[in-house]
């Protein structure tokens, strides 16, 4: 099964419908230059002071000659703006909702850069932290990786592992199912957080450079800690739907402050 690609005037039904089937879809075409080049230089200051480990050993999830920030709503007013992308809110509206009716949050902000050297990282599923439901689960994750630089086989791009949201819990992927997702700079991944990925090696001279941004049912805890790296201080700047996405709401009962008046009725 390959990786599906479309550009980014492609008809909403079409990119649902094979993001449905593989698990996993490119949308080209979606963050142009200028917005690129934004991210880098609002990120620059996070990411310049990151320690990057020229060793590692092959249990741990974070392979070495990697550089990896989050907090990046706190970070980057550029990344506050495509969290709330059309084509993503799209995406959580058909994946996430019907478990989630009273809506989905922002699960994990990251800018990962997979340097010269780096290896691949063990393949994984985003909803592994939610053990109570043995794999295939039901859609608890939306993740969207946006390109800041081309991704190649040869420079760290993501390896999905199409159909595999699908697979239940014992089926290992074999080498030939596992795809790079080649993509152009200005590019978005998107995947079910029921497949199979995990960076790719990097064998190539250059770094490879995205921004993650997943996305949970309204009613789960959050994997990035929003309220600690965005403390309300922060928060309180930013506009009403990215502080509802980041968690400063309620989902039916859940997440109220009195003191705060998050929850609060008028009356
Ligand atoms: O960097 C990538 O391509 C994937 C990263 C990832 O899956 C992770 O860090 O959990």
């Amino acid at each position: 099964m390959a990786i599906p690609s479309f550009s980014a005037d492609a008809p909403m039904a079409e990119l649902g419908d094979a993001l449905d089937e593989a698990g996993c879809l490119v949308v080209t075409d979606a963050l142009d230059e200028h917005g690129r080049d934004r991210i880098r230089k609002e990120l620059a200051p996070h990411m310049e002071v990151v320690r990057v480990a020229e060793t590692d050993s092959p249990e741990d999830f974070y392979p070495g000659r990697t550089r990896r920030s989050s907090a990046l709503i706190a970070r980057s007013d550029t990344v506050g703006d495509i969290t709330l992308d059309p084509h993503t809110t799209a995406l959580c509206d058909r994946f996430l909702t019907p478990n989630s009716e009273f809506g989905y949050q922002l699960h994990v902000t990251a800018a990962l850069e997979v340097g010269p050297g780096a290896r691949e990282q063990v393949l994984h599923r985003e909803e592994d932290s939610f053990t109570f439901f043995p794999p295939p689960r039901p859609n608890m994750i939306l993740a969207s990786m946006w390109a800041v630089t081309d991704f190649r086989a040869d420079n760290g791009g993501t390896l999905l592992v199409p159909g595999s949201h699908k697979w239940p819990a014992e089926r290992e992927a074999q080498p030939d199912e596992v795809l790079s997702a080649e993509m152009p700079a200005g590019s978005v991944l998107y995947w079910l957080g029921g497949l199979l990925h995990g960076a790719g090696a990097n064998t190539s001279n250059d770094w490879r450079y995205g921004v993650i941004l997943t996305y949970s049912l309204g009613w789960l805890r959050q994997e990035e800690n929003q309220y600690l790296d965005v403390p309300p201080e922060v928060a309180a700047n930013l506009r009403p739907e990215l502080q509802k996405m980041i968690g400063y709401g309620m989902y039916r009962a859940l997440g109220f402050s009195l003191d705060r008046r998050v929850g609060v009725r008028p009356d």
